[in-house]
């Protein structure tokens, strides 16, 4: 097989599966984007999981707790599922703690209040089933197959966020303005989550010939606007974007200009939580060591016994 039969298999729709001959550099590609994405599967359930202890009821500390836990259960899958690529766990943790490897930016904000609970569920996770929509069709077997699961529970996650924004938003004046400022606090983080703009994407006519991406970074942004504004506009909340607008020839709604030296800068390590998000997962690494210790040694046992 060389790369011209490659790209005749990704041409003809067909799916490669971990066995399969793969060009060096789609495989480094893949470890690169999937694992990029399990780390913001495990970073992502930081912000969130602080307010498990504060839920301001036991509904909703039950409808968080499972939100986390399945964050956690995404970052599973989609770890396995980057090793298929033989690459091993140890190594990608590596990579995360070292700053080698990147997650998504916006986790490294700060959650003040409990609306920021609901901004997440509705505006990040709703960003992310978007972007995730456009994967169950990736031509990579394994990211396929977890992609497609994830995405099933992203949609509750999605629904979920928006219920906690819209019961603020009917309540008193108080809880409406915390739902607002949460809003206020998300919206631009989220137009992030797809990348930069197509002309500054670096990776995407690689990813997209290879059938990886199916779609560009702007073109799933604009379908993120078309579908929450409105929804924002249903329950009375408004974007803090001055330059919001409807546009008449084409029916999009259309973000005003996205502040990509903060991006940059958040990216680089001085958002406000960056040090704070690295040193959680650090200590989780270590305190979690005996049980990888316990794991193997277990594991050892039973092939000691099979022999
Ligand atoms: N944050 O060439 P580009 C979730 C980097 S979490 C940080 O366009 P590509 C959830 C990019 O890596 C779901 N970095 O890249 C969890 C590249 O740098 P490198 C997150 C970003 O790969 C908990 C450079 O910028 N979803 O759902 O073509 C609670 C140039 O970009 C970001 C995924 O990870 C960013 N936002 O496109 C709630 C989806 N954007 O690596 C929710 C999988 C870009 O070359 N990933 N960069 O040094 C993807 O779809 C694509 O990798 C991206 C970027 C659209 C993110």
């Amino acid at each position: 097989m060389d790369d011209t039969q490659f790209e005749a298999r990704i041409e003809a729709g067909e799916s490669i599966e971990p066995k399969d001959w793969m060009p060096e550099r789609y495989r480094k590609q893949l470890i690169r984007m999937m694992s990029q994405h399990a780390h913001s599967e495990v970073v992502g359930m930081l912000p969130e999981g602080n307010w498990i202890t504060r839920a301001p009821s036991l509904r909703r500390k039950i409808g968080l707790l499972s939100k986390v836990q399945d964050e956690g259960g995404h970052g599973l899958y989609l770890y396995a599922a980057t090793e298929t690529l033989g690459v091993s766990r140890d190594e990608l943790i590596e990579a995360l703690l070292d700053g080698s490897a990147k997650y998504s930016a916006m986790f490294n904000y700060p959650t003040p209040s409990w609306a920021d609970i609901g901004a997440i569920g509705w505006l990040i996770d709703g960003a992310a089933i978007v972007n995730q929509t456009m994967l169950t069709d990736c031509s990579y077997g394994p990211y396929k197959r977890a992609m497609i699961r994830i995405c099933k529970e992203e949609n509750a996650h999605q629904r979920q966020g928006y219920e906690i924004v819209t019961t603020l938003a009917r309540g008193t004046e108080t809880q409406r303005r915390m739902a607002q400022e949460a809003v206020d606090r998300w919206y631009w983080p989220a137009l992030t989550l797809f990348g930069p703009h197509d002309a500054d994407s670096k990776n995407s006519d690689e990813l997209t010939r290879w059938g990886i991406k199916r779609k560009s970074n702007d073109e799933l942004r604009q379908w993120f606007m078309n579908r929450v504004v409105p929804q924002a506009k249903a329950i009375g909340i408004e974007f803090p974007d001055p330059g919001l607008h409807y546009d008449e020839t084409s029916g999009d709604w259309r973000h005003g200009p996205i502040d990509w030296d903060e991006f940059r800068r958040v990216l680089a390590g001085s958002g406000p939580c960056n040090r704070d998000r690295i040193e959680a997962r650090r200590s989780a690494h270590e305190d979690g060591a005996w049980v990888r210790e316990a794991a193997a040694a277990y594991e050892a046992k039973r092939r000691e016994r099979a022999a």
